[in-house]
């Protein structure tokens, strides 16, 4: 059995785009002018055996006159006298596309997916009142979704901005429900709302199929979350476990009065501990993008970037940084810059920075930030592990968020919301984590233990953070 789903909108609103991100694949032609797809194409998103989930990317609407609709109106079978008419796909390419997604819609699609830019007040759009009538002569069960909406949102202005257009289109029964999903900046968790939605609208006969191709989206799905959180755990576990040897303070210098060797001493040890840290973010971020098959696709540039880029350099600034892709937010570009240059903002506790548009500090940029452990090593503060668990969040929570359809991973600015929900989530946790902090200076417990409760202890975070941000999405 197949399932078609058959993407639709006024020409250029992004229904290729969002191709892209829902298959994670670089299909067809996206370009910022009208017909730029000529014809439908057909994308299987899953397959089970025969079973199989196909999403069509149509040509979309393109100027229909609001008098051809009055004519149509008056004949007894609008889409048909309208299928009828002979058209140019050369000198009448807005008829001709009109008339390809319009077959599509009723030869093939058993759901259709209508995208409308949200950017746009939808009393003021000239061509919704055209496009809803013939969606109506074609009656099948619609999903209004949002796109091009700026950018994540909070989950209230998320639900006022479909409020708008809801009020807009409540007459059309055939428009079962509206979600906010933009190609850019879209969440997984948003597909899978998308996917619940789709289920009930299904006849009968389809929906034990749609029950089953669904689960396989959702078990891919629920792999790169569990994947990705486990190289965050990694690299938490391995800061954790990060120490370096240093000697032993005689009685001077706890008097201040010691020959300098010691300070010296610790001045290298955050040195090269920064760097490690800095190495481990660059890798563990690479490891996301790789996850969420965001990276190019061309291998020569991925080889070369390693080769050039992903070393540690002396000094890096924020574009080299920025270019190479290897961070998630504007923060951790900065914080990485920073530790690369030697972890200045660490010793002197310099704000060196500000997080997605010029609001609060870095993390990271506080305090001393090593401490004596047991044999003579230094380690991370427990506050300074704690802050690089909200950084590894953070950028998990950038990478998850990166339509396919944006193109390949570029380091994005992180939204204040992100971090006011990690904020408060990790609150609740704190004790935890600095328990599994603790463990770094304890003989008896291995790095092996820690993994595994960091990996549990992640995993209910973050699915709690993406809860507080999607709220009534019931996939977990
Ligand atoms: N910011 C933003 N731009 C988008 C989004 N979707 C599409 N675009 C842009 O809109 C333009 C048209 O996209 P395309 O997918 O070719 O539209 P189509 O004609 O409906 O297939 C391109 O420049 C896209 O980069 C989105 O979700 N957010
Ligand atoms: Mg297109």
């Amino acid at each position: 059995m197949q399932i078609n789903f058959s993407l639709i909108s006024h020409t250029n609103v992004g229904k290729t785009t969002l191709a892209r991100t829902l298959l994670r694949q670089e299909v067809g032609d996206v370009l910022d002018r009208e017909h730029v797809t000529q014809q439908c194409e057909a994308y299987t998103m899953f397959e089970i055996q025969e079973d199989c989930l196909v999403l069509w990317d149509t040509p979309g609407f393109g100027f229909i006159s609001p008098q051809l609709i009055e004519d149509l109106k008056a004949t007894n079978s609008p889409i048909e006298t309208f299928l009828a008419q002979t058209v140019s796909s050369r000198t009448e390419s807005t008829l001709w596309s009109s008339q390809l997604a319009i077959k599509n819609i009723q030869e093939t699609a058993d759901i259709v997916l209508y995208l409308a830019d949200a950017k746009s007040d939808p009393a003021w759009l000239p061509y919704l009142s055209i496009e809803m009538e013939i969606l109506g002569w074609l009656d099948k069960p619609t999903i209004l979704l949002l796109n091009q909406t700026g950018g994540p949102q909070s989950s209230e202005d998320e639900t006022t901005e479909r409020e708008t257009w809801y009020n807009q289109l409540k007459g059309y029964s055939f428009i079962k429900t509206i979600i906010s999903l933009d190609a850019f900046t879209r969440c997984w968790v948003q597909e899978g709302e998308l996917f619940n939605t789709i289920g009930p609208l299904l006849p009968l006969e389809q929906q034990t199929v749609y029950e089953r191709l669904k689960s396989a989206w959702k078990e891919e799905n629920f792999r790169v979350f569990h994947s990705s959180i486990l190289e965050l755990a990694k690299h938490l576990t391995e800061s954790i476990f990060d120490a370096m040897p240093v000697s032993d303070e005689s009685l001077l210098d706890k008097l201040g009065l010691g020959n300098g060797d010691r300070k010296k001493e610790l001045k290298q040890a955050h040195q090269q501990m920064s760097e490690r840290l800095a190495q481990r973010m660059i890798d563990m971020t690479n490891q996301l993008i790789h996850l969420h098959q965001l990276e190019g696709h061309s291998t020569q540039k991925a080889q070369s970037l390693t080769q050039n880029h992903l070393r540690i350099p002396e000094k890096v600034n924020e574009s080299i940084w920025s270019a190479i892709g290897g961070a998630a937010t504007g923060a951790a570009a900065g914080l990485v810059t920073d530790l690369l240059a030697g972890g200045l903002s660490f010793f002197g506790g310099a704000v060196l920075g500000a997080i997605g548009g010029g609001t609060g500090t870095y993390f990271l940029a506080k305090s001393y930030n090593l401490i004596q452990g047991n044999n003579n090593v230094v380690r991370w503060t427990k506050n300074h592990f704690f802050e690089q668990v909200q950084l590894a969040l953070l950028s998990y929570l950038a990478v998850a968020h990166y339509g396919r359809g944006r193109g390949e991973w570029k380091e994005t600015n992180s939204s204040q919301h992100w971090q006011h929900t990690i904020q408060q989530v990790l609150g609740q946790y704190r004790d935890q984590f600095d328990q599994l902090w603790a463990q770094g200076d304890n003989d008896s417990v291995s790095q092996e233990q820690t993994l595994a409760k960091m990996t549990d202890l992640l995993k209910l975070c973050m699915t709690l953070v993406l809860q507080k941000l999607y709220p009534g999405v019931m996939i977990f």
